[in-house]
């Protein structure tokens, strides 16, 4: 490990359960993933199938080289220790006047994951401020989980259009402003959402999510992980590959078969 958060933004994220920001790309780089997502996406509607949005780091080797990138992975290591596995790959991307949101909610909802040794890399391409529509947090709210409903809303960029079905103090919100190539952590039990883009530019965010090798997926579903950092002592998932090249054939053959099983989890009846 060569560099890592300070004291200061370790003792921040357990307090708050967010840190942000956090430098990791070059204004020129994160141009450059702009351009490779757009790439991206339209060889991914060339393969008839949606490539990029879940899990796409086991077809696109950028994609993969990110998620294991020493800069993000020195911050996580602060937080998480030093064998990590990236659970999944998102793409969090907003355009102008596409009017879609994210409703409050809690990732630990739905994600079958058990113990705390889980935090999520949000990675702006684009600026992300208040006007496009940036993430925003509930400080502390890490600490407890509250009961949540699904939407299914069109809009809503989540899964399930999963949203907490109590009040949340909006009032006491922070918002993740982040410029091209910053990122920011957030535990996998705070409070977050955003609203719409108001703002000319998309807003584009990468999302990795990272756990500690010690942790479990409670569901009875068997799961799938990747490491990236570190050694796997458990074996509590099973380890995936990283694409040596672009979509090739049996990466994209063993994709079908993960996102289906990680389908089963995110969509499995919650109590
Ligand atoms: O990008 C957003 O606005 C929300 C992202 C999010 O919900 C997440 O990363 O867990």
């Amino acid at each position: 490990m060569t560099g890592g958060l300070t004291a200061a933004q370790i003792a921040r994220c357990e307090d708050d359960g967010f840190v942000f920001p956090i430098d990791i790309l070059t204004r020129d780089e994160a141009k450059t993933c702009h351009q490779l997502y757009r790439d991206a996406l339209r060889l991914s509607a060339e393969h008839d199938q949606n490539l990029v949005n879940v899990k796409g780091h086991l077809v696109l080797k950028w994609i993969a080289d990110l998620a294991r990138d020493a800069r993000i992975l020195d911050a996580v290591e602060s937080v998480l220790g030093p064998n990590i596995l990236c659970w999944t790959t998102n793409f969090f991307v907003k355009e102008p006047g596409d009017r879609t949101f994210v409703s409050w909610h809690q990732d630990a909802t739905y994600w079958g994951l058990g113990g705390q040794q889980i935090c999520s890399a949000w990675l702006a391409f684009t600026p992300s401020n208040r006007e496009s529509g940036c993430m925003r947090v509930i400080p502390g709210s890490h600490r407890k989980l509250v009961p949540h409903a699904d939407t299914f809303d069109d809009r809503n960029l989540l899964s399930r259009g999963q949203e907490i079905s109590v009040e949340v103090d909006e009032d006491n919100a922070v918002d993740i402003e982040l410029e091209p190539g910053q990122m920011s952590l957030h535990h996998v039990q705070i409070v977050h959402g955003s609203d719409s883009n108001n703002s000319p530019l998309p807003r584009i965010g990468f999302v990795i999510r990272y756990i500690s090798t010690e942790v479990e997926q409670t569901t009875g579903f068997r799961d799938s992980a990747m490491l990236v950092r570190g050694e796997d002592r458990f074996g509590h998932f099973d380890l995936e590959t990283a694409p040596t090249s672009d979509f090739d054939p049996n990466a994209l053959a063993h994709l079908d078969e993960l996102r289906e099983k990680r389908r089963q989890i995110l969509y499995r009846e919650v109590s």
